[in-house]
């Protein structure tokens, strides 16, 4: 897509759902950033495709975006998707114009969108009140209006789906405290950031934010269990996701972002909580990927850690590994020092 047919007002047109994180965290950026969209609310398997292209892999959110013959695609995977809409639309960027804030914005990100999920995931579908909850909204989310007899079938063929995936996320009972201690340690170092910052990075919004933020649509307002976590500990992070729903209004500007040289005690102390639990995950699945083995195993905070490896995952350490190869041996060098001692080091090798 050229820059300029991008600028033009056409909107862009997103399939997606209220229940998906990934879908929340896309349209909170599209709204930040002033880039018009249409939302398509439906499912791969629910909605009729109405000419519409199908992806390679079915997953929410999907886009439907020109390639470079003009030929519609369907394309999904926030990450990638979010650096595209950087390149074609110009002004409120969502990532740092300094590469090395850059590099620590895309780790929190990171963070969110592959470890705070199997927080979410396993809130939603390992206590009976969020399944009950989550098995009969999400099918009215995703479908057209049903009767009672069917969205009572429509809620136990969802929920038993979706507990059948707990183990590709990893949870069960050996991790489940894992999982927990976790986001509640997440919850305590980002309530201590908003207490003096409105965002991860400073006065505006980053990818991190919105990765964040995407999960805690669920985590904070949607799955009781977890909600109820939230709201006790967390007053603060719980009103923070109702904000960063809608950041049309925010007028950023260059010097809103922190200044690497001062970056505050609150912001390293989530960067620890990422490096204390998401490294030997990341590093685990990558050796299992290369061995071609069944099983990652890992240690991750002190705990015996078993999960299916994940090629996505992969991909995730081979992003970051190649942003940080792209600083020059300045900013590298400067960024190491940055995140030495948050346990972080060793993502980038
Ligand atoms: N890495 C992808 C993840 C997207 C994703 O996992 N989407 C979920 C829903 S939130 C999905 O579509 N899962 C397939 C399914 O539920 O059938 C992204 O960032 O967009």
């Amino acid at each position: 897509m050229t820059t300029q047919a991008a600028q033009s007002a056409a909107p862009i047109s997103l399939m997606g759902v209220p229940g998906s994180p990934y879908t929340r965290k896309m349209l909170a950026v599209l709204r930040y950033r002033h880039i018009p969209y249409r939302l398509i609310l439906g499912s791969h398997t629910q909605t009729a495709p109405n000419g519409r292209p199908e992806p390679k892999v079915r997953m929410l959110p999907t886009f439907y975006l020109p390639d470079a013959d003009g030929v519609v695609q369907a394309v999904t995977d926030s990450t990638p998707l979010i650096r595209r809409f950087e390149a074609d639309y110009k002004g409120r960027h969502a990532v740092p114009g300094d590469p090395v804030l850059a590099l620590i914005d895309a780790l929190i990100e990171d963070y969110a969108d592959e470890w705070l999920t199997k927080a979410m995931f396993h809130y939603r579908w390992a206590y009976e009140a969020d399944i009950s909850k989550a098995g009969s909204v999400l099918p009215v989310w995703a479908r057209e209006p049903q009767d009672d007899a069917t969205l009572a079938a429509n809620n136990r063929m969802i929920s038993d789906r979706q507990i059948a995936r707990l183990r590709y996320v990893g949870s069960n009972p050996t991790t489940a405290r894992v999982i927990e201690s976790s986001y509640e340690r997440f919850l305590d170092a980002l309530e201590d950031h908003l207490r003096s910052h409105r965002y991860l990075l400073g006065k505006r919004p980053g990818t991190g934010d919105f990765g964040i933020y995407g999960q805690l649509t669920q985590l904070a307002h949607f799955d009781p269990t977890s909600m109820a976590v939230t709201v006790a500990r967390a007053p603060r992070v719980y009103g923070w996701t109702g904000l960063v729903d809608d950041l049309s209004g925010v007028e950023p500007t260059e010097s809103d972002w922190f200044d690497t040289r001062a970056l505050p005690d609150s912001l390293m102390r989530i960067l620890r909580e990422i490096g204390r639990v998401y490294p030997p995950l990341l590093l685990a699945n990558a050796a299992a990927l290369k061995a071609g083995d069944k099983q990652v195993q890992a240690t991750i905070d002190g705990s015996q850690w078993v999960q299916d490896p994940f090629v996505y995952q992969g991909k995730c350490l081979a992003w970051l590994r190649r942003d940080h190869a792209a600083l020059s041996p300045v900013q590298r060098e400067h960024f190491d020092r940055l995140i030495a001692g948050t346990g972080c080091e060793p993502i980038f090798g």
